[in-house]
């Protein structure tokens, strides 16, 4: 069969993500004999004229579209990208009578709702690589593939979901072959990095998170040797900045721990890092191992440093842990850039300027801080409950793609702003929502890698910010 996929994620901020999950698809999808396209939205100058054209010019007997985020998770900002997509829905519709099929993690976090948004014919559940292919055999025979699992679809006007277990590693496959899908020198000249997936699945509970309805609560794991191995592979193809992408990437430390070692042994010619660090697994061996092996920058998603709201966003570790993970920080090298997210549940101004004193205690002047504001609200969360019982939400399940976010009804949003506007002023190197969605952060990206700067760009936070207010923007 034919097959186009369409990557229609366009969002920069905070750099162009390489589109892996849609370029493993297309590869599988190929292997299985199938002729296949990828059409890459990111950089395209009109949406709509590239993929009429591609339509065109392939005609495509299925369309897959790639869907990676449905808002910008920002409250003060919110942007919905779901919409950009019925502007190609309607035009792949025009077009072509091609079978139409979702994937992407957006879809696994809402599949109903982005299924009768775009009127698609059936959509992905996770691991795209094992179930698309899977459909198209499916589909090439004719047959109506609603047996498989992992695929969903809406009948007569009624939802369905065939849920089931996938074996995502079985072959090994952990990286495509980037070059042959996707302008790759586009990505790389903006400060991407190459993302690499190394299990999948959370033994973690959240309230608010939606990682394990698109990867499970059960883990699934590359073997550590094969990790290396790719990551090897990855240097020979002349790619240097390369990112984890596991939902927790030190969770299980034994597991991250290996392939550190592995990779500290093989000592390619690579910078690592990963924004997924867990405060509950952090100790001097493995930023040790981590250092050794090359790690240019690490994200701790500590979330807050208050008791009170650790336990109500159940994290699953404590403030104590927090303030251990910090100290084993000062000790190493490696430039840490810390995640907090403030207006969870039984947040107050108290447990806010706990949080806030924790940063000016312990976060190095090298370091960032990134604070986020309100959570946003997925359905099926334990969060989604929590904020109809308090009656902080009220759209109905299937009106939930308009981005919607928590705020503790114990918060005040004004006070909340104006406490983070000045512990800003104050503090150089630290962030919030605003700046990720800065209009000329892609431009500065650029410039960055033009002038020898290499990822991440949050280290240079600082130096970024006083720069700016020289020009005297107001950042
Ligand atoms: C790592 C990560 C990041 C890193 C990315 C680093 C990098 N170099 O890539 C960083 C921190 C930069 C980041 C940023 C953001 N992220 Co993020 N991120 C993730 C995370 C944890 C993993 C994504 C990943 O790479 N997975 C591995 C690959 C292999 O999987 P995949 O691409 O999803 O592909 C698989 C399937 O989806 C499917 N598939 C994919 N395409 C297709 C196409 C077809 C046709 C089919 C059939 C199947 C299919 O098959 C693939 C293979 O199995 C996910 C959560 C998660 N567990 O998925 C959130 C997630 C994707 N992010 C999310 C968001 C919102 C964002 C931001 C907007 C946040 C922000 N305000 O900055 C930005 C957007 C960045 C951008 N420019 O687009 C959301 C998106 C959904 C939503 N809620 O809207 C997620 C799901 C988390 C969440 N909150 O629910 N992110
Ligand atoms: S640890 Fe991270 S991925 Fe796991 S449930 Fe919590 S927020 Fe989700």
């Amino acid at each position: 069969m034919k097959i186009l996929i369409v990557v229609t994620n366009r969002y920069c901020g905070p750099m162009p993500v390489v589109p892996i999950g849609a370029c493993l698809v297309a590869e599988a999808a190929e292997r299985d004999g199938h002729a296949v396209r990828v059409l890459d939205l990111m950089f395209a100058i009109n949406p709509v004229h590239a993929l009429e054209s591609e339509l065109g010019n392939f005609k495509p007997d299925i369309v897959g579209l790639s869907i990676r985020n449905i808002d910008n998770n920002d409250m003060q900002n919110p942007v919905a990208f779901f919409q950009d997509l019925k502007p190609l829905v309607k035009t792949i519709r025009n077009n072509v009578r091609s079978t139409l099929v979702l994937g992407g993690a957006a879809v696994a976090v809402m599949p109903e709702e982005l299924l009768r948004y775009t009127g698609a014919d059936w959509a992905i559940l996770g691991d795209g690589e094992v179930v698309f292919p899977e459909l198209a055999a499916s589909l090439s025979k004719g047959e109506f593939p609603n047996r498989i699992p992992g695929i969903a679809w809406c009948e007569n006007g009624i939802f369905r979901k065939n849920a089931g277990y996938v074996s995502r590693f079985s072959d090994g496959c952990l990286v495509p072959d980037f070059y042959r899908w996707i302008d790759m020198h586009a990505y790389l000249s903006r400060l991407s990095t190459v993302p690499i997936q190394t299990k999948l699945g959370c033994h973690f509970k959240c309230v608010y998170c939606t990682y394990r309805k698109i990867e499970g609560y059960d883990y699934r794991f590359c073997d550590p040797a094969m990790v290396v191995d790719t990551i090897e592979h990855l240097a020979d193809m002349g790619f240097r900045d390369i990112e984890f992408v596991d939902n927790v990437f030190n969770s299980p430390y034994e597991h991250a721990f290996a392939i550190c070692e592995g990779v500290a042994r093989a000592q390619p010619d690579v910078r690592l890092q990963s924004l997924e660090l867990n405060p509950l697994f952090i100790d001097d061996e493995l930023l040790t191992v981590m250092e050794k092996s090359g790690f240019v920058g690490m994200g701790i998603t500590a979330e807050s440093a208050s008791g009170i709201v650790l336990e109500g966003l159940q994290k699953g570790f404590t403030s104590e842990h927090v303030r251990i993970a910090a100290r084993v920080v000062q000790r190493h090298k490696i430039p840490c850039l810390w995640i907090f997210m403030l207006g969870g549940p039984c947040e107050t101004k108290d447990t806010v300027q706990e949080t806030l004193h924790f940063a000016e205690q312990f976060i190095r002047p090298k370091d960032v801080a990134f604070f986020n504001i309100g959570i946003r609200i997925y359905p099926g969360t334990e969060l989604e409950q929590r904020a109809r019982e308090e009656g902080v939400l009220a759209s109905p399940p299937q009106e939930m793609l308009e981005p919607v976010f928590y705020l503790s009804p114990n918060l005040d949003l004004d006070w909340l702003l104006s406490a983070i506007r000045n512990v800003l002023k104050a503090h150089l190197n630290y962030i919030d929502s605003n700046t990720i969605g800065l209009s000329f952060l892609p431009a500065l990206n650029r410039l960055g890698y033009r002038a020898g700067v290499r990822s991440p760009l949050w280290r240079y936070t600082r130096f970024i910010r006083r720069g700016l207010r020289l020009f005297g923007m107001d950042v």
